[in-house]
């Protein structure tokens, strides 16, 4: 077996994607955590654009963008994760293609800086939902996007569905109960196990300190943890 490095910024949703297809096809790897305002010049060379996440195969190659990095993993190693079909293949390639957008309708709210632009973000939140639940309208029952088999459309949509869970705990919003096939599905992924890089009570504070470095409007919501019993 081929030895694989994992290069991440620990709460990147992205290197979270390629970690959780490397769980799920049981691939043994390392995982890095670098520093996202002191990135090592060794990572500096072998990633194009600067990103994370970068998969080093054998010190030897190197590849980037988390979905390329999926898809080769999908191709060389078993278990299949796409569809055998190639209209289910197509189908399911086009639904990794929203991903980006829908990333960035469902997580934007944590990234606004003012009330206004919170408000903004969230109002993209339900054309998001709204995409997916027609697309999950379409498949057989779940759990998962394609029913009982898990693929790569449910490792690229865990983490965003993930973090979405972690802004509703901050400041709930309710916007996920008029979608009950993508609110299912969400519970399928996030209890899954190779959802997870870390412990999620260790995970959602590491999320919730990028929100208050960056002094997002939602962070102001964020409480101080609880003193130990007194
Ligand atoms: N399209 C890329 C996105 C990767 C990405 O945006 N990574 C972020 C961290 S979550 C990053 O490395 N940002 C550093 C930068 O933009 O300089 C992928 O799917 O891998």
């Amino acid at each position: 077996m081929a030895k694989y490095l994992l290069v991440s910024f620990k709460t990147c949703p992205w290197v979270q994607r390629a970690a959780i297809v490397l769980r799920e096809k049981q691939i043994e790897f390392e995982f890095r955590h670098i520093e996202p305002d002191n990135r090592p010049d060794w990572f500096l060379a072998i990633s194009p654009h600067k990103k994370v996440p970068v998969l080093r195969i054998d010190d030897r190659v190197s590849l980037f963008e988390s979905n390329a990095i999926a898809e080769f993993l999908d191709e060389t190693i078993e278990p299949r994760l796409h569809p055998a079909d190639p209209v289910q293949r197509a189908v399911n390639r086009a639904w990794t293609d929203y991903v980006p957008t829908f990333a960035h309708g469902v997580t934007a709210s944590g990234y606004a800086i003012d009330e206004a632009g919170y408000k903004k973000a969230l109002a993209d939140v339900p054309v998001a939902f709204d995409r997916l639940e027609k697309a999950l309208e379409k498949k057989d029952a779940g759990p998962f996007f394609n029913g009982a088999a898990y693929s790569l459309v449910d490792a690229a949509y865990a983490p965003f569905l993930l973090r979405y869970s972690m802004l509703e705990r901050i400041k709930p919003t309710g916007a996920i109960e008029k979608y009950p096939r993508l609110k299912a599905w969400s519970a399928a992924l996030l209890a899954r196990p190779s959802t997870h890089s870390f412990p999620p009570a260790e995970f959602e504070a590491l999320y919730r300190e990028t929100l208050l470095k960056r002094k997002s409007y939602i962070s102001q919501f964020i409480e101080a943890p609880r003193a130990a019993a007194e």
